[in-house]
């Protein structure tokens, strides 16, 4: 656990610390014994699925980091202009990179009101990024938790109005019923004057869609294939990478990009921690992704299912990827 002294202006709690390996071990003792194995997405993000994430943000096949970011740089002054001094919460925080855009639209005296509050599973990503991010704005005080915001939510603190962040997609990695929960959630906590800036990928062409998930230099295959270091680390499991292959493809129906790792081989896995052997037949694949896409229609009913009404949206001019302001249904 990172500590600072009080004139660094950072703490971190860590909420997982306990809970970390029971939590493993009962998600992949269930997980790789259903008849489609899977994996939970947040085990992606060790120290290095987190440095490997900030790799693919960079690819020239995802677009959805660069075409966020233009949004957030056009519309954050727009975005910012009412903001007064309150928290700003940001969940899945990871390299913290795009919450920078409000703070630098916000004047740089009312920094020293504001409390940033980032909020993910990795520990590494959000204590070297909240470092990063103080060296930038000194006057900024941060209070990082590390937690899983599915189950966790009560860990944030709650008070004053916030300004809640949730960037890059990341709502689509997980199932619309979890996704609903989540903005339920975060609606509970939002105070009168509380506002959520929610980033989604929009629908667009296959192909464009595909190449995302399937770079030419394999840094998302490197990704994928990473969570199965994590259990070789975390379960002392005995998963050998070059026996799986990359796999992403969209699922039309369903509105998702679906990531797997399929066996190459007819290959058996030991698990020694869970005291498991996981048989695999070349060709089945364990399920490590989904990947949502939205329409303003699928986008709207999710809010409004989890008492949310849209604001304000912003978007690109190609309008691959949008940034909606929720308010609570109450408020005009
Ligand atoms: N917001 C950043 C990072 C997105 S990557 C961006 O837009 O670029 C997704 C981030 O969410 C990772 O940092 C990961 O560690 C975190 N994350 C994934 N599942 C989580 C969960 N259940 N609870 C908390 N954090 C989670
Ligand atoms: C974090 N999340 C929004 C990314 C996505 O696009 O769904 C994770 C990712 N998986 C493969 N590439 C990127």
């Amino acid at each position: 656990m990172y500590k600072a002294s009080a004139s660094e202006r950072i703490e971190v709690l860590n909420y997982m610390k306990d809970t970390f390996q029971s939590d493993l071990r009962r998600d992949i003792s269930l997980g790789l014994t259903s008849a489609q194995k899977v994996i939970p997405s947040k085990y992606f993000y060790d120290a290095r699925g987190s440095r490997l994430f900030e790799e693919i943000c960079s690819l020239p096949e995802y677009y959805q980091t660069r075409t966020e970011l233009s949004i957030l740089k056009r519309s954050s002054a727009h975005i910012m202009r009412n903001f007064r001094e309150m928290d700003i919460v940001e969940l899945g925080s990871g390299g913290n990179l795009k919450v920078r855009t409000l703070l630098d639209a916000c004047c740089r005296t009312s920094h020293a009101g504001i409390c940033y509050v980032p909020v993910d599973v990795s520990e590494s990503a959000l204590v070297e990024s909240s470092i990063q991010l103080r060296d930038f704005y000194p006057e900024l005080k941060i209070l990082g938790i590390v937690a899983d915001f599915m189950k966790n939510i009560e860990n944030i603190p709650a008070g004053r109005d916030s300004l809640f962040v949730f960037f890059g997609s990341t709502i689509g990695n997980f199932y619309l019923m979890d996704r609903v929960g989540l903005l339920k959630s975060v609606a509970a906590r939002m105070g009168p004057d509380s506002r959520f800036l929610l980033g989604i990928d929009m629908i667009k062409p296959t192909g464009i869609l595909e190449r995302a998930y399937n770079d030419s230099r394999g840094v998302t295959a490197e990704f994928n294939k990473n969570i199965l270091n994590v259990l070789n680390r975390e379960l002392n499991a005995c998963f050998d990478l070059s026996h799986f292959d990359h796999m992403a493809f969209y699922n039309a129906d369903k509105e998702q990009v679906e990531m797997h790792l399929r066996a190459n081989r007819n290959i058996l896995v030991d698990i020694e921690r869970l005291g498991l052997q996981v048989p695999m037949e070349k060709g089945e694949t364990i399920h490590t992704e989904i990947c949502g896409k939205f329409s303003r229609k699928s986008a709207a009913a999710m809010a409004e299912e989890a008492g949310l009404r849209i604001s304000r949206w912003f978007t690109d001019p190609k309008g691959w990827f949008s940034l909606v302001e929720l308010a609570r249904m109450d408020r005009m």
